[in-house]
């Protein structure tokens, strides 16, 4: 069963009971208003764009668009590419804050993903890369249209495929094994026009001081 817990500010979250990992959604943590600014913003200021990756020996463009903001030096590379990471935007430090607030984590930076319509998706995988660390905590949160997050054990077969709908001003909580055992994904939704940003705090603990610039 889900435990739900009220906090003395109001935002309220669910457990989602699981093994092997943490996984904590707080359906309205970003009031709707807000959260359709913040998601007007995004759509116009963040640097998007369609990534290419290579998997089996093969490129592809990725379906959705996506950029990486963060410190100086919080690079982060998955399959086959490395994302240097752009200067946060001013609108991600209120959300970055409130994150870390809820969460009583840290984060030094952010993968955007915008799915422009239900033809955009983010197939199986774990967020297990090296500079994640061992057991990273991911803060994730939706802006916009409802989607489908699911999730499978990666051992456990008697474990049945799971499904959370993520709405509008979410966050979720990804902690604990949960990167271990567990794959997720966004699958496409047919007859979906409305898009949705999503915003995955990361802590990548590779992060190297820049050198300095010597004029
Ligand atoms: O859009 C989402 O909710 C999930 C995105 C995701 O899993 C990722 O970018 O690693
Ligand atoms: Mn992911």
């Amino acid at each position: 069963m889900s435990q739900i817990t009220l906090f003395d500010d109001g935002s309220e979250h669910i457990d989602i009971d699981l093994p092997d990992g943490v996984l904590r959604y707080w359906p309205s943590l970003i009031p709707p208003l807000e959260a359709s600014r913040m998601q007007a913003l995004l759509q116009s200021q963040v640097a998007w764009e369609q990534s290419e990756i290579t998997i089996a020996g093969q490129r592809r463009k990725i379906p959705r668009l996506n950029a990486w903001y963060g410190e100086p030096g919080a690079d982060y590379s998955y399959s086959g590419r490395l994302f240097r990471a752009l200067p946060w935007l001013p609108e991600f430090a209120e959300l970055k804050q409130l994150v870390e607030r809820i969460t009583g984590a840290a984060f030094n930076s952010a993968l955007v993903n915008l799915y422009r319509d239900g033809q955009d998706s983010v197939d199986w995988h774990s967020d297990d890369e090296p500079e994640l660390g061992r057991n990273p905590v991911i803060a994730s949160i939706s802006l916009g249209a409802v989607r489908r997050f699911q999730i499978k054990h990666k051992m456990r077969r008697d474990l049945p495929l799971q499904t959370l709908e993520l709405g509008h001003g979410s966050l979720l909580l990804m902690a604990g094994e949960f990167q271990y055992y567990w794959r997720h994904r966004l699958p496409k939704m047919k007859g979906l026009s409305e898009p949705r940003v999503n915003i995955t705090f990361r802590q990548v603990t590779n992060s190297e001081k820049p050198l300095p610039v010597i004029a």
